[in-house]
């Protein structure tokens, strides 16, 4: 039988009610490429989880396929949520298929180009608030407390039943868990998923590495940022609405929550890029982590089996790239000119 998405293939490990309608764009079921040259490096066995190629290029489709499955079934008219842009494009999506009104709050001006596109052309209301996700992610529980509007941020628990399902392919694809799973942490819904994952599929555990961008990194400082500034725009917040499970998941796996500067984001996204996998830059955090890590000598890859998840596509977020670029070369349509610039 053709793949049928996520909760054909696992609803029986997922806690979701009877009453669930299930809407699924054939979310999951991503590859776990293997990372030879890097792997060369670190002395490790390295796998990518390449989140991108979800259909919305993005993580947030497992949760949403629960979520809006979970809202429709129980005759859910609007869906909202708040959004540094891939939740915004995922619950647009899924609502369209399921014929719901969607509303999505965004940071103005603080997201990249790829989610506000997709969120618009998938159909969703898309309202900019000057503010930050922090503050859109308040309003829309209060709507959502005031009014029928479903909210499908990731405090909507079918979206972390979702979510775990990443952590059963990992298991599946490697036979186990691995040593090691590096992950971004932005509103701290996916260590919270994968943790979770992992603890219910008995296929062992793995150390967790939850990594935050320097300038949004409240669970490193042990306090809210209020003003939370990074290039890696997916992650740009300031009060993890799940920041406890966060910390829970990274102590009880002996692993830990760690700040990487933008730069070295970037690096990390350069680096991926270089071996032929492409992500936005909250995507490469995990990676950057582990590099950062290991180039302190606070990280014993040696030998060990890591899986770093990236979780969205570079596409979502071009600009980053071509902004830092300069513009291709132009030149004549003709032999001479192209050889010419070749052998520049
Ligand atoms: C590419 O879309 O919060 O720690 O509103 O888009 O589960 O929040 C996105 C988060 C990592 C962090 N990588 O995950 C949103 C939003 C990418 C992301 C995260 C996000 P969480």
């Amino acid at each position: 039988m053709t793949y049928q998405g996520l909760i054909h293939r696992y609803g029986q490990y997922l806690d979701l009610p009877a009453h669930i309608k299930t809407i699924s764009l054939l979310e999951g079921n991503t590859p776990l490429i293997p990372m030879p040259r890097l792997s060369r490096e670190l002395g490790c066995e390295l796998f990518i989880k390449f989140e991108g190629l979800n259909p919305t290029g993005s993580f947030k489709d497992r949760g949403m396929t629960a979520a809006i499955s979970e809202a429709v079934g129980r005759g859910a008219q609007t869906v909202i949520c708040a959004s540094t842009g891939n939740t915004a494009a995922s619950a647009a999506a899924y609502a369209a298929r399921a014929g719901l009104r969607s509303i999505v709050l965004i940071p103005e001006g603080k997201v990249a180009v790829g989610k506000l596109a997709g969120a618009i052309a998938y159909g969703a209301e898309v309202i900019q608030i000057q503010g930050s996700f922090d503050d859109a992610l308040s309003l829309v529980v209060e709507i959502t407390q005031k009014t029928p509007i479903a909210l499908v941020n990731s405090i909507n628990p079918f979206r972390i039943e979702g979510q775990k399902t990443a952590a059963f392919e990992i298991c599946d694809d490697l036979g186990s868990a691995p040593d090691w799973l590096c992950l971004p942490v932005g509103n701290a819904g996916n260590i919270t998923s994968y943790w979770a994952g992992f603890k219910q599929y008995q296929k062992g555990l793995p150390q967790v590495l939850g990594v935050q961008a320097a300038g949004a990194a409240p669970l490193v400082l042990g306090h809210p940022v209020e003003k939370p500034e990074t290039v890696a725009t997916a992650i740009r917040i300031g009060k993890p609405a799940r920041g406890e499970q966060a910390l829970d998941a990274a102590q009880e796996s002996k692993g830990r929550i760690i700040a990487v500067p933008d730069e070295q984001i970037l690096s990390a996204q350069r680096i991926l890029a270089e071996e032929g996998v492409w992500v936005e830059p909250a995507s490469a955090a995990g990676l950057s982590g582990l590099l950062a890590e290991s180039t302190v000598g606070k990280f014993e890859a040696g030998g060990k089996r890591i899986v770093v998840v990236c979780t969205g596509h570079g596409m979502k977020d071009p600009s980053i790239i071509t902004e830092s670029f300069k513009s291709p070369k132009v030149i004549p349509a003709n032999y001479e000119a192209l050889i010419g610039v070749i052998e520049e």
